[in-house]
């Protein structure tokens, strides 16, 4: 046995000691959520709500939002996460797409605020 031990790489050894270390440390775990309540927006038309919420959808809602990835990470002994909600999103698009900030969306400001969306999701491809 102690001759094995021996011819077993100096390396292999130190990496079986940090993981032993590292699996039996645990794992703290911290989350942040950064929320804000949903800003009210008028809209000048039917067309500005339509324009502006399909362009909403498309930058923060892409097709295929709802799949996920499986991977497998190694254990580290703390692991902080940023959690955004939803109205945050709609807060910043509303913020961006009311130029004039009067609260409500025109139509130029919505197709505006659509333009950029599918020129930055165009670009993305
Ligand atoms: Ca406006």
């Amino acid at each position: 046995m102690i001759r094995i031990i021996m011819k077993t790489p100096r390396f292999a050894l130190t990496l079986v000691f940090v993981f032993a270390v590292i699996a039996s440390s645990g794992c703290a775990t911290r989350a942040t959520v950064k929320d804000e309540s949903r800003q009210s927006v008028r809209f000048a038309s039917t067309e500005a709500a339509q324009t502006f919420y399909e362009a909403y959808l498309a930058r923060y809602y892409p097709p295929g939002a709802g799949s996920f990835t499986v991977a497998i990470y190694a254990p580290l002994p703390y692991h902080h996460r940023k959690i955004t909600t939803d109205n945050v999103f709609f807060n910043e698009a509303v913020r961006t797409t009311d130029k004039n900030s009067d609260g409500m969306i025109s139509e130029d400001e919505a197709s505006a605020y659509a333009a950029t969306v599918h020129q930055r999701s165009a670009s993305r491809k």
